[in-house]
């Protein structure tokens, strides 16, 4: 369609009813859908874009490419245009009246004090805390469950701004020093650091180009093993391929140049190398990785051994191999091998070969997520339809008893070791905070740990889960949350989030933005879409590569659902994802523009012809598979974000987010992206992109910027849906305080 001059509200009109009659025809007539497309107003200007000849042949099909000159992050251009970029959207958002009060209220509801789980190392507790608006959470130890807490690590001392963050820790087995790894402004590069737990103060260990790494100590506390990269370009470091992990070990005292090299393999530039080492301190363990496929080789070394060599376990990546801890020379694993839905093996390294392998709990009904051996006992967390379920079975896979939770909801932790008669983990739904519990595993009873406030009445809402059919006829669920007493009028502001993607499964939790969404009225829908990892790996595998349209078609059909039973309608339902869901929101809102009032993709893959390119990109090529195939590149040509833009199309406000320091995706896709949708749109509907500066793509993000992100984002939907404004902070004042269950 030629890109028409925007004059007339009735050349509007007659554009989007041509652009029906393109669907219907594209995509068959749906379910009666309404008019979203925004006449009334002026346009936004946006800044002007070059658009360069570049021109690529894939597999005979030549693809333009105009905007290639956005993927150099450093040019002066490029740098020119996000910052015109950033002002077109803090103006618009700036004009929005509710924003200041919605960031009010997210300060309040995001003020209260949490924890992680905590876990036990050398004979001390390690766990962080949040005092409630700190931008980082700080790491405490202490001896006992009684002892007054001691800080012991706090990041927010390390950059002033918060925008420095711990990516990870691992304290020595004899409980005598930590090994730390900070990310700076979001970015997924490491250094790792020691410091010496009794005096807090730091060692001169420094250990640089970490990514994608463990940490894993030697139980003697001389050392640990961790994977690096070769040191990259300064310039380049943000957006250069990531290829040959290799693994090493850094003896305690000495500079990372004497870190021995333990595993590389310079003939397989794909795979990484992920260290353990078992709580006995006998033996090492790789497990080897070809991209964020869960298909593991496992090799092994026995470090009572002085020349213990490097041996194959698992000499293959046909399936996933998930190390839960050993007896002796038996490794007990949960793994897909011929069960989907996972089931636990136990394979004794002197007979290796899968024959002689045991099955200690058998693939069951519900998806095994984890498990942890703990009290002589296997601690097994499964999901049913996306909710946790936790079993405890002895070594044999006896029953023992299962956990009873204090709700429906999700739970993680189970952190300790084989002999342990405690554990500790966390439960949380979309109206719970994350409470953390106390599980004595002699007797099965659980005990409140630390229990967040959070100044809301959980009694005002309420959880559904919803069951509802896909194109091909799939059942997918999706849960359902909104203030109670939902009127089912067609007419209520909605917000639809999905990722469907590597196996990741989207279980209830709790978000002070989500509440904040609610309390204006809005509901919020989390759809369990195929390629997540809810009903195990064929789930997984049925949105993925060729198949990979049928997460976007559930999504629609979530949409779709959500229409036809009145909960909203187009023009009051937004749809927003982050990463691989960024993807699916740019998917969906270039298929059925139609159906959405607005669109969020955050730190989104827009460019599916070209993401393996950059970074880790070519490690989703097992869920993605990739333009270099042909027929890979005739089912991503058809769904990319970036090449399904049509100019002259009415597409819903969007709001685009990135962030200047994205190593994992690459800010470029939502720069192409974003520039080829401002030329595209029709209609008055804004498309503004939102460039975060020194963040990444979401880990380590600190506090203050979460919550103007969110505030930004949900301004931004009070105006693309046309929400009334409601009272919020105010009206909140004297609401109950909700803690967690029992
Ligand atoms: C990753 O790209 C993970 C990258 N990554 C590894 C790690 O490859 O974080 C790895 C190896 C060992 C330890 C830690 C890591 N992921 C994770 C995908 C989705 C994921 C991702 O970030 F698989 F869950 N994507 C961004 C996929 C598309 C968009």
């Amino acid at each position: 369609m030629p890109s028409i001059p925007q004059t007339n509200d009735y050349t509007m009109l007659m554009r989007h009813a041509t652009l029906v009659a393109a669907l219907v025809a594209a995509f068959g007539a749906g379910p009666a859908i309404g008019q979203t497309c925004a006449a009334d107003g002026t346009p936004l200007a946006y800044p002007v874009a070059k658009k360069v000849d570049q021109t690529d042949d894939y597999h005979g099909t030549k693809v333009a490419d105009p905007y290639r000159w956005l993927e150099d992050a450093n040019s002066q251009e490029t740098k020119a245009w996000v910052d015109a970029e950033n002002k077109v959207t803090q103006d618009y958002l700036a004009g929005i009246p509710q924003r200041e009060a919605i960031r009010q209220r997210l300060t309040e509801l995001w003020n209260y004090e949490r924890y992680s789980t905590p876990y036990k190392e050398g004979g001390r507790y390690f766990y962080s805390r949040n005092d409630g608006l700190q931008n980082q959470a700080v790491l405490y130890t202490m001896k006992s469950l009684s002892d007054t807490p001691r800080v012991l690590l706090d990041p927010n001392t390390l950059a002033a701004d918060g925008t420095v963050a711990l990516a990870g820790t691992a304290v020595s087995p004899d409980g005598r020093l930590l090994a730390y790894s900070t990310a700076a402004s979001g970015s997924d590069w490491n250094e790792i650091r020691v410091r010496d737990i009794d005096t807090g103060k730091d060692l001169v260990d420094h250990v640089r180009w970490v990514k994608f790494s463990s940490t894993a100590w030697t139980h003697d506390g001389k050392g640990f093993f961790y994977s690096r990269y070769d040191a990259p370009q300064e310039a380049t470091k943000l957006a250069d391929v990531n290829y040959f992990q290799k693994l090493y070990y850094h003896r305690i005292g000495t500079p990372q140049d004497a870190d021995v090299l333990v595993y590389d393999r310079p003939d397989e530039k794909e795979w990484g190398f992920q260290a353990m080492t078992t709580d006995d301190g006998r033996y090492l363990l790789i497990q080897a990785t070809k991209g964020t496929a869960h298909k593991y080789r496992i090799f092994y070394k026995d470090l009572s051994k002085p020349d213990g060599k490097v041996l194959p376990l698992i000499d293959n990546f046909e399936a996933a191999y998930d190390f839960i801890d050993n007896v002796g020379p038996v490794f007990y694993f949960a793994t897909d091998r011929n069960a989907p839905r996972k089931r636990i093996v136990a394979i004794d390294t002197r007979r290796p070969d899968e024959a002689a392998w045991q099955t200690v709990v058998p693939e069951g009904q519900q998806t095994l997520v984890s498990s942890h051996m703990l009290n002589n006992q296997l601690v097994n967390e499964y999901l049913a339809d996306a909710k946790s379920v936790v079993r405890i079975v002895d070594l044999k896979g006896k029953p023992v008893r299962d956990v009873a939770l204090p709700g429906i909801g999700s739970v993680s932790g189970f952190g300790g070791k084989r002999g342990d008669g405690e554990t500790f983990f966390s439960f949380a739904s979309y109206t719970v905070p994350t409470t953390i519990y106390r599980l004595d595993l002699k007797t099965g009873k659980r005990s409140v740990f630390r229990q967040p406030k959070v100044r809301f009445d959980p009694d005002d809402y309420e959880t559904r889960q919803q069951f509802y059919t896909s194109k091909d006829g799939t059942r997918v669920p999706m849960f359902i949350v909104a203030k109670k007493g939902l009127k089912l009028d067609g007419n209520n502001p909605t917000y639809l989030y999905g990722y469907g993607g590597f196996n990741i499964s989207l279980t209830p939790g709790f978000s002070p933005a989500n509440l904040a969404w609610m309390e204006m009225g809005g509901v919020y829908v989390v759809a369990n879409l195929r390629g997540g990892g809810e009903y195990g790996e064929s789930w997984h595998a049925s949105g993925t590569r060729l198949n990979k349209q049928n997460v976007f078609d559930d999504f629609i059909g979530a949409a779709e659902w959500l229409v036809a039973n009145k909960v909203t309608s187009p023009a009051k339902l937004a749809i927003g994802g982050g990463s691989n869901g960024g993807l699916l929101v740019g998917a969906a809102m270039t298929q059925r523009p139609d159906l959405f009032g607005a669109a969020i993709p955050q730190v989104g893959v827009m460019d599916m012809l070209r993401f393996h390119k950059f970074t880790i990109g070519w490690a989703w090529t097992s869920d993605y598979g990739s333009s270099e195939n042909a027929d890979e590149f005739k089912a991503l040509v058809k769904y990319s974000p970036l090449h399904n833009l049509k100019p002259g199309t009415c597409y819903p406000a969007t709001m685009i987010t990135t962030a200047d320091h994205d190593d994992r995706v690459v800010p470029a896709h939502s720069f192409k992206f974003a520039a080829t949708a401002q030329a595209a749109q029709a209609g008055t509907n804004p498309v503004l992109i939102r460039i975060d500066t020194k963040a990444g793509h979401g880990a380590g993000k600190p506090t203050s910027k979460q919550i103007e992100e969110v505030a930004d984002r949900w301004g931004f939907l009070t105006r693309a849906l046309k929400m009334a404004p409601v009272a919020t902070a105010a009206t909140n004042a004297t609401a109950t305080v909700a803690s967690g269950g029992q």
